[in-house]
């Protein structure tokens, strides 16, 4: 491991509190896992939140996400919206449905002009 790396994650476990590196790793990899099972997973039902970062200055992107969201309207149940900065937003899509599905919609998203970041968090998988 690089030693700044090493470093970083020392300094983030003791302020968290753990007793012990290895507790810390075994977290880490819990996590790890987690965040990447769904990416595996073809699949099944799941229930998550698609958190998506963008650019509100680039032209025409709020209009695409709308479009988008109501192309999937079968599998959002309810979405938010933030005004994080004066040129930043971040969307919430709360979904449900099949993980085709949400990869799909996860895809589109991402190839959107003016997204910045997408990340979809699992609440639930079956
Ligand atoms: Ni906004």
């Amino acid at each position: 491991l690089p030693k700044n790396l090493l470093k970083e994650f020392d300094s983030i476990i003791e302020r968290r509190g753990y007793s012990s590196r290895s507790e810390a790793i075994r977290d880490a990899i819990r996590i790890y896992i987690n965040e990447y099972k769904w990416l595996e997973k073809e699949e099944g039902e799941a229930v998550g939140v698609l958190n998506v970062v963008y650019d509100h200055d680039v032209k025409g992107v709020s209009d695409e996400l709308v479009d988008l969201q109501h192309d999937f309207s079968d599998i959002i149940l309810t979405s938010l919206h933030l005004h994080l900065k004066r040129d930043l937003c971040l969307e919430m899509i709360i979904l449900r449905g099949d993980m085709k599905r949400i990869k799909e919609i996860a895809n589109k998203v991402s190839s959107v002009k003016g997204v910045r970041f997408v990340k979809f968090l699992t609440a639930f998988k079956e």
